[in-house]
């Protein structure tokens, strides 16, 4: 008989599982609860005369959607009222905000990127939005920077939506990962993908290749190598959306490897540490896969501002791994290398 587990009797029965470590249930319950309703003014945004841009740019000189503004919104609207939360970071506001006087702090934190992909909206293309859970280290009072500013290996909770063909809810809490789907007759999020886990190998690789002749000899080279009709198990083919939860989603289900490295002008890459790479790498880990700036774990890097870029190429275990590989080889010198280690690939 198929069983029908909802997000809420899911994040229920790991809070059993999770015992005293932490009861952010309801904290969860409403990211779903914004989730859903982002899902409705996504999927409206045609008719609503809400696509487009707002008159605003964010902190990163970013133009503003107005679906970027009202999912932020819609976020920290139901998560600040659980209680649960000591401080918000979000890509789409300069600082912390702290929690108001008027509602009762909790031992958690929570960053998140409301509307990944959102310039794409205007086109009907996916978008996300990606969440990440730390529980507070500063003893009491209003939470601080220090609270959010933790490596990625310790956040108890990450987190994505993505509203493509349909909207799904995909989380961990360190005990692998789970996908549901918005069932909208019923208005629920139902467990449909139980216990992701991701393949070993890429059979595709995302990246914006516009960049290439920016990027550094190591990850030319390894892209090439991707694309190499004698890679072990045929060459790669390349898919990028552009919309970063979207191109995760795929690779992390079909077996993917997705590159946003740092290259001549922009060393640290673009995407964002806090809420972006360190949510993302918590999942893919949890699935089986690895995260890595090139030269070192996701998980391991200690944040030092909110909105710090870094260099992010994560999926498949094998693949990142060799993407190091050919990184290191790129960057010791010549004289210094010795016999080419056989290529994963071949
Ligand atoms: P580029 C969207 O703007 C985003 O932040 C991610 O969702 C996406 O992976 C990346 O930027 C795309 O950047 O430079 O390839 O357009």
């Amino acid at each position: 008989m198929m069983h029908i587990t909802t997000l809420e009797q899911h994040f229920l029965a790991e809070h059993r599982r999770l015992g005293a470590r932490g009861n952010f249930t309801s904290l969860l319950t409403a990211i779903g609860v914004a989730a859903k309703v982002i899902t409705r003014e996504v999927r409206r945004a045609g008719l609503n005369a809400i696509l487009g841009t707002a008159d605003s740019q964010n902190t990163h000189g970013e133009t503003q959607q107005k679906l970027d503004l009202l999912a932020n919104d819609l976020l920290c609207r139901t998560v600040i009222p659980t209680g649960h939360l000591c401080a918000v970071a979000s890509e789409e506001m300069e600082g912390l905000l702290p929690i108001p006087d008027d509602v009762p702090r909790g031992p958690y934190t929570l960053a998140f990127d409301p509307l990944d992909g959102s310039s794409n909206i205007d086109y009907n293309v996916s978008v996300g939005t990606i969440f990440s859970i730390h529980r507070r280290i500063t003893p009491e009072g209003p939470g601080t920077e220090a609270d959010l500013l933790q490596r990625g290996a310790t956040q108890v909770a990450a987190g994505y939506v993505v509203y493509g063909s349909s909207t799904m809810f995909v989380y961990s809490t360190g005990a692998g990962v789970f996908g549901f789907t918005l069932d909208p007759t019923i208005g629920e999020f139902v467990l449909s993908h139980p216990n992701i886990r991701t393949p070993p190998r890429a059979r595709m690789y995302s990246t914006n290749e516009a960049n290439r002749d920016r990027w550094s000899p190591g990850i030319r080279d390894f892209v090439d190598e991707l694309r190499s009709p004698i890679r072990n198990g045929g060459a790669c083919t390349s898919r990028y959306v552009g919309s970063l939860v979207a191109d995760f989603h795929r690779n992390l289900l079909a077996g993917g490897i997705f590159l946003y490295p740092g290259d001549s002008k922009n060393p640290n890459g673009k995407l964002r540490l806090l809420y972006e790479a360190a949510p993302l790498a918590f999942l893919v880990e949890q699935a089986g896969g690895r995260a890595s700036t090139g030269c070192e774990r996701i998980l391991d890097i200690q944040p030092t501002h909110l909105h710090q870029r870094v260099p992010l190429i994560l999926g498949c275990a094998d693949d990142v791994a060799e993407a190091e590989q050919f990184i290191r080889r790129a960057e010791t010198p010549a004289a210094a290398r010795g016999p080419r280690a056989p290529s994963l690939s071949r």
